[in-house]
């Protein structure tokens, strides 16, 4: 990343047309870091892969160039402080996840990171300190895609890091603590990445919106209201193999169809369920022959609501579904809740600051919820949280498409950079 003074926005001065110098660098980052992959084809950078480790020095070296003390945390985090204006002052939590789902887009995640850390060498490029220390976390897993269980970076610096996740195995067969050894970590110590609720003021992440609405209303940034909750299940339905021409059809145990009409059923639940998400993002089936019926199937269950009753009354239709069908089918499911993370809302002292920040930078406010997940969900736990979207194209987001114009990257810096110099934390009562 050029050194801080090559970051700078003209602050201070009076720009005419929108300052896109910060904006620039942002893009020129996010491209940098979209370099690192663990395919040749696609973006694919998940938890504990070298491709992370690789980002994380990238990122850790960013971060020392802004001038701020960077640093791994024990489950793969990286963690900038950039001092206030005398030492150990409770911080203003900036940040995002570095990790990426697979054939993802360049900006989900990375934008916030990188963001925060241009705010971050702008403000030391003009020598400001302020009455409070920035941290800034590029968080290692937020997506879950190696294990199928997310926000483990953000969990764990919110001290409510789910041991039971150690058991989970990747595609590879390969378990959390194996791969945290590889990685240089120690599974004993993941719980040394937590963090006090005293060390914060406050979390606030900028993030694309993933969605259409910003691009409809023409705004390039709006305020987040809440995150909505999410479940994650693993279902194995158990059936038994055969040969595909000699077993009659009502003899079959068949794994495959058997998770076939439980995903049908299950997007039919959610269709007709207004404000209910359920998507079936992986299926396996095995042995995986052509000519041979499936003995067994693996399928992901990822649902979705704004209000938690909701998708907990969803999620137990959806569990009985699958046992009814596993039933009549003559096949014996095994069903694992591999996530649950409750809604989070964003604080109203911390969305009416995000609100002011774009007034002041000439936008209209439009304040929205988030259906997609985010680390804030986890931090939440210890420290008020707030967000910023940024419009991305089409809302097109967990694609390669996934696309922010140089103005909109830049509007969104300059709300972020505006809601950090004008930052007043929470009066406590
Ligand atoms: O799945 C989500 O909502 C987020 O992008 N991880
Ligand atoms: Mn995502
Ligand atoms: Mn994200």
């Amino acid at each position: 990343m050029p050194n801080s003074s090559e970051y700078g926005t003209t602050k201070g001065m009076t720009p005419t047309v929108i300052d896109t110098m910060l904006g620039e660098s942002i893009v020129a980052h996010i491209e940098r870091l979209a370099s690192i992959s663990e395919s040749s084809i696609d973006l694919t950078r998940v938890f504990l892969s070298p491709e992370h480790m690789q980002a994380a020095d990238l990122i850790r070296s960013w971060m020392e160039e802004a001038g701020m003390a960077a640093r791994m945390d024990a489950i793969g985090n990286v963690v900038g402080r950039y001092e206030g204006d005398r030492p150990n002052l409770p911080a203003l939590l900036l940040g995002s996840h570095y990790d990426t789902v697979r054939n993802a887009g360049k900006w989900d995640g990375p934008l916030g990171v990188i963001t925060a850390i241009a705010c971050v060498a702008d403000l030391r490029r003009r020598g400001k300190r302020l009455p409070f220390a920035i941290e800034v976390i590029g968080f290692a897993d937020e997506e879950g895609v190696r294990f199928n269980s997310t926000l483990l970076g953000s969990r764990a610096v919110a001290g409510t890091f789910n041991e039971a996740v150690l058991s989970s195995r990747d595609r590879d067969g390969i378990s959390m603590p194996e791969a945290l050894q590889r990685f240089g970590l120690d599974p004993q110590q993941v719980g040394a990445a937590a963090r006090a609720p005293s060390d914060f003021l406050a979390y606030l992440e900028l993030h694309i919106e993933q969605g259409p609405v910003l691009e409809a209303e023409g705004l390039p940034v709006g305020v987040v209201t809440a995150i909505s909750g999410a479940t994650r299940l693993l279902v194995t339905l158990e059936g038994m193999a055969g040969h595909a021409g000699t077993v009659p059809m009502a003899m079959r145990r068949d794994a495959l169809a058997g998770a076939a009409e439980c995903i049908v059923a299950i997007e039919s639940q959610c269709r007709n369920d207004t404000g209910l998400f359920g998507t079936v993002g992986v299926i396996r089936a095995e042995p995986g022959a052509g000519n041979v019926i499936p003995g067994r199937s693996t399928f992901t269950v990822d649902m979705r609501s704004a209000s938690d009753e909701h998708r907990r009354e969803a999620v137990s239709l959806a569990l009985r579904t699958i046992e009814r069908i596993a039933k009549d089918r003559g096949l014996v499911p095994q069903i694992d809740v591999t996530h649950e993370q409750g809604s989070a809302p964003c604080a109203d002292w911390l969305q009416a600051q995000v609100s002011a920040a774009i007034a002041r930078q000439g936008y209209r406010t439009l304040s929205l919820p988030s259906g997609a997940g985010h680390d804030g969900m986890a931090i939440a736990g210890i420290t008020d949280i707030g967000m910023i979207f940024v419009r991305c194209r089409g809302g097109v987001s967990h694609h390669p498409d996934e696309h922010v114009t140089l103005e909109d990257v830049t509007s969104g810096a300059n709300v972020l950079l505006d809601v950090i110099e004008h930052f007043a934390p929470k009066m406590r009562s």
